[in-house]
């Protein structure tokens, strides 16, 4: 391959070096069944430009692919989603978002390893996925909140009614989100971050 000995390697942007101030950085992973929003989520959210590794659907998938999604969707994540987002001052979380495809799944324990906490995305026209989801994170001793992805033609259930179906222990939180909205993204963040203090302070994470 030529290489001419003028180019520049452009550096880092400003944007993307991490302020002076942060003291701890966390993974967490954004976990959750095909076409729930990990990758809208991890894209929305993240201040550096996400990695992605998106595929295009296309009519080879057929019979292969997961045949459920939003309208729009064209791709689907093969290995990985990450991003970054500094939530305070000191504390810098780095993003993990999961192929959703079940043929990929076997891919996820390698994402969870060294995982602080997770982000279970859902999407209340398949509850059912969840149930997986959340096993195979208790089954690694991940901890998790429920970030229930509100699409336009998803049921809506009041979110006691979700924590029952689910089986949440009360200390769990559940909450809604859009995941295409910074503002709604980061609440979710901010909301497992809260709880892995709690769970910290109380003994139940070290
Ligand atoms: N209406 C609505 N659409 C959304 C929302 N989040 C994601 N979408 C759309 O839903 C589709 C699926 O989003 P993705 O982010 O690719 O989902 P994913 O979970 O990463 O999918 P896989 O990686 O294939 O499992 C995309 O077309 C998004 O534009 C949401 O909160 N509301
Ligand atoms: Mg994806």
């Amino acid at each position: 391959m030529d290489y001419n000995g003028s180019d520049t390697v452009p550096g880092p942007r400003a944007e993307d070096h991490l302020p002076h101030t942060a003291q701890a950085a966390a993974k967490i992973v954004i976990v959750g069944g095909f076409g729930v929003g990990k990758t809208t989520m991890v894209g929305s959210v993240s201040e550096i430009k996400p990695l992605t590794t998106e595929e295009t659907m296309t009519q080879a998938g057929i019979g292969v692919d997961d045949d459920f999604g939003s309208p729009s969707k064209t791709a689907t994540t093969v290995a990985m989603d990450f991003g970054r987002i500094r939530i305070s001052d000191e504390l810098v979380l780095y993003l993990f978002g999961t192929p959703g495809q079940e043929r990929f799944w076997f891919l996820w324990n390698r994402l969870f390893e060294g995982a602080l906490g997770a982000v279970v995305l859902l999407d209340t026209r398949r509850i059912e996925v969840s149930y997986d989801v959340m096993g195979r994170l208790e089954e690694r001793g991940v901890p998790f909140v429920v970030a229930v992805n509100t699409f336009p033609d998803a049921p809506r259930y009041p979110m006691a009614e979700l924590r029952q179906a689910l089986d949440l222990t009360p200390d769990i939180p559940i909450l809604e989100c859009d995941a295409r909205r910074r503002a709604s993204s980061r609440d979710v963040l901010l909301t497992l971050v809260r709880f892995l203090h709690a769970l910290h302070l109380t003994g139940a994470l070290t």
